[in-house]
């Protein structure tokens, strides 16, 4: 008996994940009348956070920011209840979007890709998913999040352990909880520390597993009135140009002057007058916060400080301190009492740098100096950022080139948007983007805008292939990796370097140019026809 192949569903455009980027390329493809599946894993829409659902798990980016901006009318009719967002809301509010803008049907669940591969012959693409079903699509939008492909301590015996285990990233969708037990929790990055408090305050006993200490600022989170939501609501057209145009994707003043061209004093005021107000305030504060390790430390020590005044054990509140990279050049972190949690006397820190994680046994945690029992161990370890949830689909594009051939020295793009020699593949978010170091709904809706852009003229010239070529590609890598150099970003060991991830290649994966000068850069090339993109109609 011979066996029925599945039939291949011929499309327009296939999009790979449900998340904020996902649903809104459904959502622009659709406009342009291209006939377009989005393939999602989870079992819902949501992407990040459909998955992220620890306690605690809140956006650090104000929700009246961290919305999309291209629909007038949905910003005035959505109403945010806090100033940064939780996870179920957010969650709430991108199903508002999809009953709103009719986008559930368009959207495939629980649907892994495996493959994705460009066919030289007619300049489309096969995709198959892990169930074995096939599409057969012109354009293809790895959607995949920067953060989505999450990694565990890279230590032996996670599956010996006899208690429960969590990962942040995969937390259940029913409430976990700690009451009188005895927890671990391995990871002191965003979701680390958000989680903590909120543990700490059900466990009878928490130990918290440092490797490296991280800078936090406090959230100050607050309900939002309705005056200031309407407020916001009323010049809601120039806060957003203001945050397309800025650095970060955050509107903030512009600084004019060194650290270090001011004295101590008007410093610590600055410092103060920023603290808690924002992620990205204190990086901003000064010219050279970023570029000039002198000027960074001043902030670095004005985070010490804080750091000091709020944890009462001496030896605890210096495990805390970040010493070994420069402030921000790892993702600094917005907590809600995360360092005042150490005052518990059920709450205990350990220091991986002096006695390194070894293993997990059946009982628990073990250190190159002792064991720690417990009951549950929560992995807040991160992600295989950036390259990850693109290297886990097998990609091929020209000849059968692999992406992680090309990328095996570390990413390659143009924008971060294309990779020459993978024609119509389109990464959103891509390595090479803003995309980490800025608001990410601000650079979402940059990148698919432009796509789509991009696909609708290539059609209104009668052509269906864009692809960058190998000289803009190499133009642009350079350009991240000169910019990145200038920056301090380099000397930390950071998911952005890839260096959380053994034996991936040491690149500074984002684009810190900011989202305003990139996104000027992107007009103007479409202003002048796309130079760097070869177009054509196999
Ligand atoms: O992951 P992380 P995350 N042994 O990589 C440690 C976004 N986000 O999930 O720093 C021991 O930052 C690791 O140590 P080290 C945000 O962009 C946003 O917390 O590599 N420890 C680190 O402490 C964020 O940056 C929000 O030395 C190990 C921690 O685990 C990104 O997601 C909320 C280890 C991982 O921290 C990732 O955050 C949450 C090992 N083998 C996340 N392996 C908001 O918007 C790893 N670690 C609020």
């Amino acid at each position: 008996m011979t066996a029925t192949a599945t039939p291949v569903r011929r499309v327009d455009a296939l999009v790979v994940g449900a998340g904020l980027s996902g649903l809104y390329m459904l959502h622009r493809f659709r406009g342009l009348g291209l006939d377009t599946v989005v393939l999602e894993a989870g079992s819902d829409i949501g992407g990040t956070w459909f998955w992220n659902r620890y306690p605690g798990a809140r956006c650090d980016v104000e929700s009246m920011e961290y919305s999309y901006s291209f629909s007038p009318e949905l910003e005035q009719e959505w109403d945010w209840t806090e100033k940064y967002p939780t996870q179920p809301e957010i969650l709430r509010y991108i199903h508002h979007v999809a009953d709103r803008f009719g986008l559930h049907d368009g959207v495939r669940l629980g649907t892994r890709v495996a493959s994705a591969h460009f066919r030289d012959a007619d300049g489309r693409w096969t995709v198959t998913t892990e169930a074995g079903d096939r599409y057969d699509t012109e354009q293809l939008v790895m959607a995949t999040g920067c953060l989505s492909t999450s990694k565990g301590p890279d230590v032996p015996g996670v599956e010996r352990f006899a208690g429960r285990t969590f990962h942040t990233a995969h937390w259940p969708h029913e409430p976990v909880d700690f009451t009188g037990r005895r927890v671990a929790v391995i990871g002191t990055g965003s979701s680390g520390i958000q989680a903590i408090p909120l543990i700490a305050e059900q466990a009878a006993d928490l130990t918290v597993f440092q490797r490296t200490a991280n800078f936090s600022m406090p959230a100050r989170n607050a309900p939002l009135s309705d005056e200031a939501q309407a407020q916001r609501k009323q010049g809601y057209r120039e806060h957003r140009k203001a945050a397309r145009e800025s650095g970060f994707g955050i509107p903030v003043p512009e600084a004019t002057r060194s650290a270090l061209e001011v004295d101590p004093e008007e410093r610590r005021a600055q410092y103060e007058s920023v603290w808690g107000r924002n992620l990205v305030g204190m990086l901003t504060s000064y010219t050279d916060s970023i570029t000039d390790r002198a000027a960074n430390d001043t902030a670095a020590e004005f985070v010490r400080e804080k750091i000091r005044e709020i944890v009462d054990d001496p030896e605890t509140a210096e495990t805390l301190c970040p010493r070994d990279h420069p402030f921000g050049t790892k993702r600094p972190c917005l907590d809600t009492g995360y360092y005042a949690t150490f005052n518990r006397e059920t709450v205990h820190l350990v220091d991986l740098k002096k006695t390194p994680l070894t293993e997990i046994t059946e009982r628990g945690v073990r250190t190159s100096e002792a064991e720690y029992a417990v009951d549950d161990i929560v992995f807040a370890t991160g992600f295989d950022a950036m390259t990850g949830s693109l290297a886990a689909v097998d990609i091929r594009g020209r000849a059968g080139l692999p992406l992680t051939d090309k990328w095996a020295d570390g990413p390659v793009s143009h924008l971060g948007l294309q990779v020459a020699g993978f024609p119509n593949l389109y990464t959103i978010t891509g390595p090479g983007s803003p995309s980490v170091l800025s608001n990410m709904m601000v650079s979402i809706e940059q990148h698919v805008d432009f796509v789509a852009d991009t696909v609708a003229h290539a059609h209104a010239r009668g052509d269906t292939v864009v692809e960058s070529t190998e000289e803009a590609e190499q133009g642009w890598t350079d350009h991240v990796r000169e910019v990145g150099d200038y920056t301090l970003y380099p000397q930390a060991n950071s998911w952005y370097m890839g260096s959380n991830v053994p034996g991936k290649p040491r690149v500074f994966m984002a684009y810190i140019g900011g989202v305003g000068a990139y996104r000027a850069h992107c007009d103007q090339l479409a202003a002048d026809g796309y130079p760097g993109f070869a177009f054509s109609a196999p």
